[in-house]
């Protein structure tokens, strides 16, 4: 982390609880980047998580003011904060397991209204603080903790869904591509509406571990490999994009 950005953070919690080669930590950075060169006064933004490894982003992290609330329910809180402080920037900071699974009817439901709040899903395909169990992310045929056997289930595009719920800005990018995903950052604060940015972030310790990825590295190759533009996945099949991973602006 820059020396630039240790203003924003709370020094205390270092070490981060993030596991070696949890893409969280990344996100983390990007985040307060964007922030930074936005010039926006941190103090202007309220941040909400829920609960998992992903709402640790920022809270307890950021050196400002942070909703640590229930899981599944960032978006709940977000709304009301929403409803009451129309001078205050709302960021919603959770897992895919916390906004896709037991949050998914907020976040379809907050996408409907369309209100201005941005949130980025932390998404590991998996439920990391728990132990490893399936998410609605999970792709098809990946070992987790509840799928010893391979998930059978057909995994959630939560971009493709909040897109279609009425969001005015929907994007997807991975904790490789921080470049594109601090654009998007930095552009989800102009939007008068809902953004959701959905961040591919690699878990190591219980995602990859039981699919034969367990370093960083081999999460880097295997992304590099599935990546696909939204614009050239339009054309293709459901079989054909079998396990790709979209990138790009959905909307
Ligand atoms: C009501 C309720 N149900 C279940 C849990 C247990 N729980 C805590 S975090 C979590 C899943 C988190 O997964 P995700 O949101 O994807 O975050 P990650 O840890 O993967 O970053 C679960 C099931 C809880 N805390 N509260
Ligand atoms: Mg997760």
């Amino acid at each position: 982390m820059s020396q630039k950005l240790y203003k924003y953070i709370r020094e205390e919690v270092f070490p981060t609880p993030f596991c070696p080669g949890c893409g969280h930590g990344i996100l983390l950075k990007t985040i307060l980047k964007a922030i930074d060169e936005l010039n926006i006064d941190i103090k202007k933004i309220v941040f909400v998580s829920g609960i998992g490894c992903a709402a640790w982003i920022p809270s307890p992290h950021f050196k400002a003011d942070t909703l640590h609330t229930l899981h599944g329910r960032p978006l709940a809180f977000a709304t009301g904060i929403r409803l009451t402080r129309s001078d205050l920037e709302i960021m919603v900071i959770s897992g895919d397991g916390d906004l896709g699974a037991i949050g998914g009817n907020h976040l379809i439901h907050t996408a409907r209204r369309n209100l201005k709040i941005i949130t980025i899903c932390a998404n590991n395909s998996i439920y990391g603080m728990t132990g490893g169990q399936l998410s609605p992310t999970t792709p098809k045929e990946c070992i987790t903790e509840t799928s010893p056997f391979g998930n059978w289930e057909e995994p959630f595009d939560l971009c493709a869904l909040v897109k279609s719920c009425g969001a005015e800005f929907v994007c997807r990018y991975t904790v490789f591509h921080t470049k594109p995903l601090k654009k998007a950052i930095k552009k989800a604060f102009q939007i008068n509406g809902f953004s959701f940015i959905d961040v591919i972030s690699p878990c190591p310790t219980h995602y990859g571990r039981r699919n034969k990825m367990p370093t960083l590295y081999d999460f880097y190759q295997f992304i590099f490999k599935n990546i696909i533009s939204y614009e050239k996945a339009k054309n293709l099949s459901k079989e054909e994009l079998k396990n790709k991973i979209i990138i790009g602006e959905y909307v």
